[in-house]
């Protein structure tokens, strides 16, 4: 356990790694902490964030993925949150010059209709939902090279720094489509299966982790299940996802 000082000392740390855009070593090389002081440091980041007027706007779920289990090297599920500074409409342009070294992922996205009861443990996460998209993540870690443990990552709120949702259609079952992501020059290809066999079960592992993190979900709030292949460079220019069946979505990276 950490105090509460040095919860806010590397929340801070964090927090100036990225509105700065210099990356940091890892936390664990100078601070010994558990997965509950790096949720805590998750929530004194976001507050700094809410102190500077941003909105949070959903949540995001991270390693629902082998492929990024692999690529990280990490192996259990994470939850960080979304907020308005971090959104970015469908098709428009995003400044690479924001981030330190951004990737970034195809996902599918859900929207809440309403809030979700987290005490009542009959509570249906499904039915809370009644729209899913396409989505792009942009991923970037606030640690050098994007190398950290599993309590680095959840202290930076999951490297969350940017996110893209596609048209919304009525909630359906989105649990084996085919996922095309092209950045620049490369491509990854996967199924959205690759997301726990069916993105489905990521609202069920993100209520999970709600419920042991006290993290509140609210009606009209934006959730990425994660990614379907692992993350490639945010390279300039057009960067899509398209997921077969549910559409696509595009960002246009530029330096301003
Ligand atoms: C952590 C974020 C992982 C996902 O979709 O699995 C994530 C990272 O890889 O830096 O967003
Ligand atoms: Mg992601």
């Amino acid at each position: 356990m950490i105090t509460p000082e040095t919860t806010h000392v590397l929340a801070q740390r964090l927090d100036e790694a990225q509105t700065t855009r210099t990356d940091i070593p890892s936390l664990a090389d100078t601070h010994e902490f558990d997965i509950d002081d790096a949720y805590a440091i998750q929530a004194a980041l976001l507050a700094r964030r809410e102190a500077r007027g941003e909105r949070v706007m959903g949540v995001k779920l991270g390693f629902t993925s082998k492929a990024k289990m692999a690529q990280m090297g990490v192996s259990d599920v994470i939850v960080g949150r979304l907020t308005d500074a971090m959104a970015v409409t469908d098709g428009a342009e995003v400044d690479l010059s924001r981030f330190i070294h951004p990737k970034v992922e195809p996902e599918v996205a859900y929207r809440l209709a309403r809030d979700v009861d987290l005490a009542d443990p009959a509570t249906d996460i499904e039915a809370c939902v009644d729209a899913v998209a396409p989505a792009l993540e942009i991923i970037d870690s606030r640690y050098r090279d994007f190398r950290f443990t599993y309590e680095d990552v959840v202290a930076d709120n999951t490297s969350a720094a940017g996110y893209a949702v596609g048209p919304w259609r009525p909630m359906t079952g989105v649990g084996d489509l085919d996922v095309r992501l092209v950045s620049g020059a490369e491509e990854a290809v996967g199924s959205t299966s690759a997301i726990l066999d069916d993105p489905r079960n990521a609202l069920h592992a993100l209520l999970d982790m709600c419920r042991r993190r006290g993290i509140p979900l609210r009606a009209g709030q934006v959730v990425l299940a994660g990614a379907a292949t692992a993350a490639l460079p945010l390279a300039p220019g057009v960067t899509t996802a398209h997921v077969a069946g549910l559409g696509s979505v595009s960002v246009r990276g530029v330096r301003a």
